[in-house]
């Protein structure tokens, strides 16, 4: 059995198991307290700081915990999960066990992630992207402000990640958002995915911000903020610091993204650089990827993700 990943838009059973899942993640609190976090860190990542309230944490914190790690482990290029080509397979890691994390509270082993297809609000008016149904009690709440509609309405914010390497033990608080704000006011746009698409390598030397290759122009830096990066700055809010995980749409986006990905990934044979022996370490075919959930998996590990999901719909730019 394998999770099959739908259309959040057009799946209302998907979309209706997945808020409800997240809520239960954030919901449960396996025993770990912001002490505990503290000393985790201190002992194993000491470049981050970590201040704020004693609190019990929950797995849907954890998770977002592991997200400002990932992105507190300097490379020579970029981050252990970003601004480089370990980007995509980092997040797909991350976006597994999320998955089945899901299956587990929701108690069906064949739950797949929904996805946003962004680029299909993209083409809609500026001024109704952030209006669409999606945006609303039945879908992820309000577009704006603080979140208190729908089951995301129920989700606390309880670790912030204020600065880079700087963690706040917050008292627990609604999720923000300022959707088509003054940095972003439009989402991406098909032409926009499909010149991803078109890219003729996953990435290339210096395998940095700079590069105009499929990795790079997902992730949004060519031409920036695109794609990932412009999802991620136009909702705005909670969806900007490193502490993104916090807002639920985080795994909409990345689950998209991924999906443009497997879609490029069809199309060129599933062919990742840098191999063995090539590009900046941690980025590589064969690194291990930092992971706080989990086993730690490879690139190479995640290439073909069939063992454990599949997508309804690779039409991506369609
Ligand atoms: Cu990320």
């Amino acid at each position: 059995m394998t999770a099959i990943r739908r259309n959040i838009v057009t799946s209302a059973v998907s979309r209706d198991q997945y808020l409800q899942g997240v809520r239960l993640l954030d919901q449960e609190f396996p025993g770990v307290t912001a002490q505990d976090v503290f000393n985790f860190l201190q002992a194993n990542f000491p470049q981050i700081q970590m201040q704020g309230r004693q609190q019990p944490l929950s797995t849907y914190d954890i998770f977002v915990l592991w997200h400002i790690v990932a992105m507190s482990v300097p490379l020579s290029v970029g981050n252990a999960a970003h601004s480089g080509p370990i980007f995509l397979p980092w997040h797909r890691m991350y976006l597994i066990q999320l998955e089945i994390h899901l299956q587990r509270v929701l108690n069906d082993v064949d739950f797949g992630l929904p996805y946003w297809d962004w680029a299909e609000d993209g083409e809609l008016p500026t001024s109704q992207q952030h209006t669409t149904t999606l945006w609303s009690a039945n879908g992820v709440g309000e577009s704006r402000g603080a979140v208190t509609l729908g089951p995301v309405g129920d989700m606390q914010v309880r670790l912030f990640n204020f600065s880079q390497n700087s963690i706040l033990s917050d008292n627990p608080r609604p999720i923000q958002r300022q959707a088509s704000n003054a940095s972003a006011r439009r989402l991406p746009r098909k032409s926009e995915v499909q010149e991803a698409l078109d890219a003729l390598a996953y990435d290339e030397p210096n395998w940095d911000n700079n590069t105009e290759q499929h990795r790079n122009i997902l992730e949004g830096w060519h031409n920036g903020p695109a794609l990932h990066n412009r999802v991620h700055v136009w909702v705005g809010g909670d969806m900007g610091p490193g502490s993104s995980p916090n807002d639920p749409i985080f795994y909409l986006n990345h689950c998209n993204v991924d999906r443009i990905w497997e879609a490029w990934m069809m199309n060129n044979s599933r062919d990742y650089r840098p191999q063995v022996g090539e590009g900046p370490a941690g980025h590589r075919i064969n690194d291990f990827m930092v992971s706080i959930i989990g086993d730690s998996l490879r690139p190479i590990d995640v290439l073909d993700p069939s063992q454990w999901y599949s997508y309804d719909d690779l039409n991506v730019a369609g």
